[in-house]
């Protein structure tokens, strides 16, 4: 029937050259996911489970691709890749407290289902947005090919995730680096109830790969041989090859979307057609025609399984609930690490601009660490449109100095895939404006994996920032407020060069993920003499710039140079406090100040609604209510967005209202 592009064919199994034994493990393998769903279903239907997404008729694709790959190669499955789970042989009881959310689950109850990674069998599970996984697949593939580990990467994608943005990235990276890795299409014809031609236009994915310029070949996708012989051979040749390819499994999904959502949008012709072409009867009845599957073995081999899986629902349902412990849960947004200061080695000096200080921090963690991979669009040879990269690609190489295409997300997402492999990644956003569109990978997965499953994302992203150019609504945003809201994420915004590079190495350092803000309007109009060698500096440590006794300015960045601009022009004695470390922020240097004075404003360059101001100054009034002496308050840019005419944009800004508000405090 032409209604969808996941026509039902008849399945033509070949063994090849593949021996008995082979067969029967592969049917072994193929029989454990469907097992585990008839239990799980019938847990649903009990009420002793929430959810479950089926992968019912589509595990041939999982079980002859987790087949085909090393032990040590990496899988990033989705939501209906069961078999990729039990391919690699997770212990069954883990896996069903993971479903349970008990605490011996990967996730320690965090996450739900199939939404998490585990290292040690080389997976790295999905975030329910799905096409970001891609990325992450990149990511580990460069890992691999940097480190000439002659590996392969396989990553998922449905058809209706096709459709995103990020699955265009993720593959015209891989196509671009010729990264090792295969990304396998489960083309079942419907995204949730919506048909593959309400979609997307073409017809096959094999269409749609040659556009990338990568190679693309469709499977039988509920046949587990052609699957699994498929990418055998593929995988053999990609391993000597490195390059991406396209595989495109035709399939069919016999459930709803998930379990409640029903199938009732699917024509029952479809069903009976593709119910015929079931990938575990299929197979079983292949075997038996050929003599390689006797009952006797059917028998025994089915109930081994399901002795497995009863033993692991056995222990699953034996755990009990979670208590919740409320420090494990703060402690594990992060990756423990304790910051050890570095001081310089010598007292030798130069005078720096703060973008040659950022530069300098940069090629000397480069030279630290050798894991350390550089992303960013023309930051090579052209050295970033702020060349703070000049030279670094003819000193460091092009492996490790990488202009990438133009695609935040997928960059992002592969630093994070970096990380799973142990390197270091920093990313470079051209202006930080340009977050946006990479928004996700940083919010959802840099700032969540480790809380999720234990996994850090060592990746510093870099934010050129800032007003004050005339350069209009896009290259002129403060947008740190964005990720202050997003636990898992630390933020540092210098304001001087000594800073610049002291906070850059330590954010480098850091397994965490860091957003490192750096103002574009002091790249060039400040200097000072910093030294020589490499030094860290605290995190989450602010300074005080200046001292007084009238008032305290809390600020950061740009905001500090107006701040004390405003204390020499008005001939006050204030406290000047740089936060430094937004994320997190520095309470105990805060409330010192405060109690000293008695007197607070907090000034930001940002728009002044839900800033870091309005943060800070809440918590001042609830812990230092007792100390103040006038009202908390605080400046910032108007609620509007950054305009390009110099005029607007001045009056746009908080400085000339701050030095209103600064005497007005003063005088209160
Ligand atoms: C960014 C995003 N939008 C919407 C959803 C809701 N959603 C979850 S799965 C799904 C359909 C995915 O279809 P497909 O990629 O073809 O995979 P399939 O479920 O068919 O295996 C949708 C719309 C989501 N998870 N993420």
């Amino acid at each position: 029937m032409e209604t969808s592009t996941t026509q039902a064919t008849a399945l033509n199994f070949d063994r090849k050259n593949l021996s008995n034994q082979k067969l029967l493990d592969l049917y072994e393998s193929l029989v454990m996911p469907r097992r585990i769903e008839e239990k799980m279903l019938i847990l649903l239907r009990q009420g002793r489970i929430s959810k479950w997404f089926s992968g019912w008729g589509q595990e041939a694709i999982s079980i002859g691709a987790v087949n085909a790959l090393q032990k040590d190669e990496f899988i990033l499955p989705m939501h209906r890749n069961l078999g990729i789970f039990t391919g690699r042989n997770i212990p069954l009881e883990r896996l069903f407290a993971q479903f349970q959310g008990k605490k011996s689950g990967f996730t320690k109850g965090r996450d739900r289902s199939f939404h998490f990674g585990t290292v040690e069998h080389h997976i790295v599970g999905m975030i329910s947005h799905l096409g970001p996984q891609l990325a992450i697949a990149d990511g580990i593939a460069l890992a691999d090919k940097l480190s000439a580990q002659n590996k392969v990467t396989l990553v998922f994608s449905g058809d209706g995730a096709s459709s995103e943005g990020d699955f265009h990235e993720g593959l015209n990276v891989a196509a671009v680096w010729k990264l090792p890795v295969i990304f396998v299409i489960e083309h079942n014809g419907y995204g949730l109830s919506t048909p593959s031609e309400e979609q997307f236009a073409f017809k096959y994915f094999t269409e749609k790969g040659p556009g990338y310029g990568m190679e693309t070949v469709r499977v039988e996708g509920n046949n587990v041989l052609d699957v699994y012989q498929t990418i055998l051979e593929l995988a053999e040749d990609i391993r000597k090859n490195p390059r991406p390819v396209l595989v495109e499994a035709i399939t069919f999904r016999m459930r709803g979307h998930e379990e409640a959502s029903g199938t009732k949008y699917v024509p029952k012709q479809l069903m009976d057609d593709w119910g015929k072409l079931d990938p575990v009867n299929n197979y079983e009845a292949y075997l038996e025609s050929i003599g390689v599957l006797d009952e006797k073995t059917k028998e025994q081999i089915n109930k081994k399984v399901k002795k497995a899986i009863n033993d692991g629902l056995e222990k699953a349902f034996a755990e009990e609930a979670i208590i919740p412990d409320l420090n494990e849960e703060l402690a594990d947004m992060y990756f423990p690490y304790e910051q050890k200061l570095i001081q310089p080695q010598s007292g030798k000096r130069s005078e720096k601009r703060f973008v040659d200080a950022i530069s300098d921090g940069l090629r000397q963690s480069m030279e630290k660490y050798p894991n350390l991979i550089l992303m960013g669009q023309d930051i090579g040879e052209y050295g970033g449109v702020f060349k703070i990269t000049d030279g670094f690609k003819k000193q460091f190489g092009a492996d490790r100095v990488r202009n990438t295409p133009l695609c935040e997300s997928a960059i992002i997402g592969a630093g994070l895939g970096l990380s799973i492999k142990g390197y270091k990644a920093m990313v470079e956003m051209q202006f930080a404006d340009f977050v946006s569109v990479g928004f996700n990978q940083i919010v959802n997965n840099l700032a969540k994996i480790h809380y999720r499953w234990g996994q850090h994302a060592d990746v510093v992203v870099r934010m050129p920032t800032g007003a004050g150019m005339a350069a209009g609504p896009f290259h002129s945003q403060s947008n740190e407020a964005w990720f202050f809201h997003t636990p898992g994420l630390k933020i540092v915004y210098p304001s001087n060069p000594y800073d610049a590079k002291g906070l850059l190495n330590a954010a480098l350092e850091d397994p965490n993920p860091y957003l490192y803000f750096e103002h574009k309007g002091l790249y060039r109009s400040i200097s000072e003499s910093i030294p020589d060698d490499y030094y860290t500096v605290e995190i989450g440590k602010a300074k005080l710039i200046q001292e007084g006794e009238q008032v305290s300015i809390i600020t950061y960045g740009m905001g500090v140079h107006w701040a004390k601009k405003a204390v020499e022009e008005l001939s006050i004695s204030a406290d000047i406090l740089d936060l430094r470390t937004l994320l997190p922020w520095d309470q105990e240097a805060v409330k010192t100040t405060v109690k000293k004075t008695g007197k607070v404003i907090f000034l930001q360059e940002d728009t002044l609604t839900g800033g870091i101001g309005a943060e800070i100054c809440a918590w001042i009034s609830e812990h230092c209510f007792q100390d103040l002496d006038a009202p908390v308050m605080r400046e910032g840019s108007l609620d509007t967005a950054v305009p390009f005419a110099p005029n607007l944009e001045k009056q746009f800004l908080p400085e000339n209202r701050f030095k209103i508000k600064l005497q007005s405090l003063i005088n209160y």
